[in-house]
């Protein structure tokens, strides 16, 4: 029976702990490059079994939000150099989660000031969150634009020069973003996917990019050092399919052929309610992973959204996890696994201090003497 601080490999990566720090938007890096305090930030967590950075964007036109990093430019890759080195040096492992927001931006963050793009020309009811003169703010996401059939295949070809660059800047590997109503995960849900050509429809035509992605992906870095994270009902960004089940059973089992490294899932609305449900029957998380392993799916099951030290530990003693992703805990606990193992009391998340700012609930939340 293992437990949480049991090593384990996914994929071409091993962990020493099954305690994975989940992706943590944290908008400090002004021109969307990473600054030396972000690797600092990195490196105080390098404990946990696998960092998975804060959302990054792959390309200009799939950056959404002020001051989120990207991955596109010499600058932004020798930021992430630093984290990285500084990662490894603390005896940690670091992934790369690679994001394009789709129709989740906003004119003023867009190349020329253009339209957000989005699989249909449908306005999501959701905020972005631009700098302003005082440190900045939320605001509504602009009316997108439909993305031309012949546009697709640049945007596949940016997430693979972004899983090279994530390598080559020494990242362990990749986690592609394909939940939170951002731009895969547009494609994914009918709410968002009115098209009617080949990328619209039928589950199989809404899921034909997330698959072209992880096809370009795995062939250029290897399935072992790929991840992805979905989130089957979370209503996040304006997300909305009214059947999630065949849906994501569906991904589910064309995932299992890639031999990723794992899947990552966010039980119910991210950040919110773990029983959410969209449509009318509360989602079966134990058919999506009975799906994947039917399929011939052996990569590792990483489950997120909410959990305590408690239901961590009982995800992974029944098996119906071997992994669990820790968000908030980790902003404010840099030793969370020491913390679990000692069963010492955590520090507080400060939420006024998540988004923008400095070192001041970034850096310096205080470890165990
Ligand atoms: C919070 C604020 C901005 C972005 C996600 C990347 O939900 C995000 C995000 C979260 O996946």
């Amino acid at each position: 029976m293992p437990t949480l601080f049991d090593p384990i490999t996914v994929g071409d990566i091993p962990l020493a702990n099954r305690i994975v720090m989940a992706p943590l938007t944290r908008n400090r890096s002004p021109r969307a490059v990473p600054r030396p305090i972000t690797a600092t930030y990195y490196a105080q967590r390098a404990s946990a079994g696998l960092l998975i950075t804060e959302a990054t964007a792959i390309s200009h036109q799939g950056q959404g939000y002020a001051d989120v990093p990207g991955l596109y430019s010499e600058e932004q890759l020798a930021g992430w150099r630093r984290v990285t080195d500084a990662v490894h040096a603390a005896g940690g492992k670091i992934v790369v989660q690679l994001w394009h927001v789709g129709r989740i931006s906003h004119t003023s963050l867009q190349p020329e000031g253009g339209a957000p793009v989005a699989p249909s020309a449908i306005r999501a009811n959701a905020k972005t969150y631009l700098a302003g003169p005082d440190g900045g703010g939320f605001a509504p996401t602009s009316e997108p634009r439909a993305l031309r059939l012949d546009e697709l295949p640049g945007i596949v070809a940016d997430y693979r020069r972004a899983a090279r660059a994530a390598i080559d800047a020494g990242f362990d590997g990749v986690e592609l973003h394909a939940a939170n109503g951002y731009l895969i995960d547009q494609f994914l849900r009918s709410g968002s996917n009115h098209r009617d050509d080949a990328y619209g429809g039928p589950i199989e035509n809404r899921a034909r990019l997330l698959t072209e992605v992880l096809d370009a992906i795995t062939a250029e870095i290897g399935a072992g050092r790929t991840g992805i994270r979905i989130s089957p009902v979370t209503p996040a960004n304006d997300a909305s399919d009214p059947q999630p089940q065949p849906l994501f059973e569906y991904v589910a089992r064309k995932l299992a052929g890639y031999g990723l490294a794992y899947v990552h899932v966010i039980e119910g609305a991210t950040g919110g309610a773990r029983d959410f449900r969209q449509g009318d029957t509360p989602f079966d998380y134990a058919a999506l992973k009975a799906a994947y392993a039917n399929a011939g799916g052996k990569g590792a099951w990483m489950v997120n959204n909410g959990y305590d030290q408690a239901l961590a530990e009982a995800a992974v003693e029944t098996g119906a996890a071997d992994l669990v992703a820790f968000g908030k805990p980790f902003i404010a606990n840099p030793d969370l696994v020491r913390r679990f193992r000692e069963r010492a009391p955590l520090n507080t998340p400060d939420n006024t201090t998540f988004y923008g700012g400095t070192e001041k609930g970034y850096t310096d939340y205080p470890a165990l003497a």
